[in-house]
């Protein structure tokens, strides 16, 4: 049965029955002190904010059962799907597969790749390993949806303007309807948090719809 959903620029009725939650890349290098993402320069108590949100929206969601996925950016060790033109970026310290203060810096099975303990998977929830910023850019996601029928997406994680922005555009040029979850969802830089928000209601909702998690928990329960 539809329900609604305080949105804007629009309420969105929405099927429960065919809508997952994809937390996106909420990964210990991305969110602790002394991971990747500070060593960087960023401030990552910025991104601190977004946790209560996320870790609030999760248990509903798990609550209404919904197919929740949860998605984490990172390569293979052997760095064979890590392109020259993403490995070459910034200091040759702070590269990727270089030794960060978690780990090697965005490769599967490092310390720092994992999901943060307040947002840890469930045994049977899908983990979206993925090279790229989107997540269905070489992932089995679309695969994934299709089997469960999916049409509506609730979108949030880090950052809103990278990796949650890019699997919002992936999504709804795919036909899903998107729904950013936006304090849910966290950015080291807050004025492109907020312009990633505006950017996805503009124009009569160009990508979709942004809501907030005590609106999509109020229309789960
Ligand atoms: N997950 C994600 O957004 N990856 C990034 O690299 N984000 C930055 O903001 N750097």
């Amino acid at each position: 049965m539809p329900i609604v959903l305080e949105a804007e620029p629009a309420p969105l009725a929405f099927d429960p029955a065919r809508t997952a939650l994809i937390i996106i890349d909420m990964q210990r290098d991305f969110l602790e002190p002394g991971g990747f993402g500070e060593s960087l320069g960023n401030d990552v108590s910025l991104l601190a904010a977004a946790v209560p949100p996320a870790r609030a929206l999760l248990a509903a969601a798990r609550e209404a059962g919904l197919l929740v996925v949860h998605t984490r950016e990172g390569h293979e060790p052997d760095l064979s799907d890590a392109p020259p033109a993403k490995r070459e970026r910034g200091a040759p310290t702070v590269r990727i597969g270089e030794p960060g203060p978690m780990g090697r810096i965005l490769i599967r099975g490092e310390p720092g790749h994992d999901i943060i303990p307040a947002l840890s998977p469930l045994d049977g929830e899908p983990v979206i390993d993925k090279p790229g910023k989107g997540a269905f850019y070489a992932t089995g996601l679309g695969d994934l949806l299709r089997a469960g029928a999916v049409e509506t997406l609730l979108i949030c994680g880090v950052t809103t303007e990278v990796c949650v922005h890019t699997t919002t555009r992936e999504a709804n040029d795919r036909g899903y309807r998107c729904v950013v979850v936006g304090d849910a969802c966290a950015s080291y830089n807050p004025a492109f948090h907020a312009a990633g928000l505006a950017m996805i209601t503009a124009q009569g909702g160009i990508f979709g719809w942004v809501s907030n998690a005590s609106a999509v928990i109020a229309a789960l329960a």
